[in-house]
């Protein structure tokens, strides 16, 4: 099995000394940054996320940080999702969309003030685009990558251990909605969010040089809950439904096609570049969407690929993501079905490196 080769071009984060402590067993890279994908192995992160808690090295969601008065224009700019009613306090989850409609990223836009914004990035250079926006329209606000790296604690346990640190009142923070709390001496925006289905929370770290204090503190004090260094885990996002951007979706699709039509309002959401485009395909609706797709049979290999879904000779739509379900004790995966196959229950064949294998299209996610 070969390396991947670091140098400075593959950034560490601030809590990379903890992960590699902690005995990272792999890697992938996301925002040209290292992000962990597995620690003892990916079914024992697994069952440890559904029972106990995790602290995720999840830096490489970069910031892009909007500032200034016309922030607020700017970001209604980027999505179709209507951004009138968000107050600071709060975060959403908004499709990003290029002049055809086309996703760019799918992030958690997190609302400081008026005038500031953080954009949680997926893996895709956003901050070029949003740049030119700013310049292209002559806006008056600045965009950058500020030093803040998110780290997530996640799974049932979460609250007991951020309570220790944080104190009680961290329990009050409701579902994507933030506070300010004090690590150190320092204010730090912590939501209730997180990619996975198992709750918890965001710590948005603002300086990496209080990450490895910050990660040292949470370990030490989760002790008896069993904390344990994690990652966003393949098989429990695929149960969810959670989607990653570059595998399960590219600027070849639009959000309708990918199941976040509703987290658009394209309608109201004037000034969002991609509007025009949008409002056409939205009136006919997509051809094919993102489905739940079970894979019946034998355990599948890792999805490196498009996995080809055939009904008999004919195309009907691809597999992006997909894992042994240990607690479903089937395939999981995630993919992309032509209208013609998407009806629940509908059966198809997957193509995989391994061979041909059964699929039943589902409505919806395993959890
Ligand atoms: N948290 C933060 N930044 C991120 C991610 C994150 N950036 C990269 C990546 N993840 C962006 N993609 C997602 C995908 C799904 C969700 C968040 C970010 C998510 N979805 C929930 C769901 O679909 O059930 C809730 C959506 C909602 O109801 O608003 O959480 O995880 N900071």
């Amino acid at each position: 099995m070969a390396v991947i080769s670091l140098s400075r071009r593959l950034r560490r984060t601030p809590f990379s000394d903890g992960v590699e402590a902690a005995g990272v067993k792999g890697y992938t890279v996301y925002n040209h940054m290292l992000l962990p994908t597995m620690f003892r192995s990916i079914e024992e992160d697994y069952r440890h996320l559904k029972a106990a808690v995790q602290v995720w090295d999840v830096a490489c969601e970069r910031q892009v940080e909007l500032r200034g008065p016309d922030a607020g224009r700017l970001m209604q700019m980027l999505t179709p999702r209507d951004l009138r009613g968000m107050m600071p306090g709060q975060c959403f989850y908004v499709p990003i969309v290029d002049e055809t409609g086309g996703m760019l990223n799918d992030p958690v836009a997190v609302k400081l003030a008026e005038d500031r914004w953080w954009i949680s990035i997926a893996d895709s250079d956003l901050l070029y685009w949003v740049k030119g926006l700013a310049y292209g329209f002559r806006l008056d606000v600045l965009v950058d990558e500020p030093d803040v790296s998110p780290l997530a604690v996640q799974g049932p346990k979460a609250d007991a251990l951020m309570a220790r640190v944080f104190g009680d009142s961290v329990r009050d923070v409701r579902f994507f909605r933030f506070g300010w709390f004090d690590f150190h001496g320092r204010s730090l925006v912590v939501a209730r969010s997180g990619y996975s289905k198992q709750g918890g929370f965001e710590i948005y770290v603002e300086g990496g040089d209080i990450g490895m204090p910050l990660w040292n503190a949470l370990m030490e004090a989760g002790k008896d809950l069993d904390v344990h260094a994690g990652c966003p885990n393949l098989i429990e996002r695929i149960e969810g439904g959670l989607l990653s951007y570059g595998n399960d979706m590219t600027a070849a699709n639009t959000p309708h096609e990918c199941g976040l039509g509703r987290f658009c309002n394209t309608h109201t959401a004037i000034g969002c570049v991609g509007r025009d485009a949008l409002l056409r395909v939205a009136k006919e609706g997509p051809v094919k969407q993102i489905r739940a797709i079970e894979i019946h049979g034998d355990a599948v290999p890792p999805c490196d690929r498009a996995w080809p879904l055939m009904a008999g000779d004919r195309y009907v739509g691809r597999v992006t993501s997909a894992a042994w379900s240990p607690d479903f004790a089937t395939n999981v995966a995630i993919g992309m079905v032509k209208m013609t196959h998407w009806d629940a229950g509908s059966e198809v064949d997957v193509v995989t490196p391994k061979g041909v294998q059964a699929v039943t299209v589902h409505e919806t996610f395993w959890s």
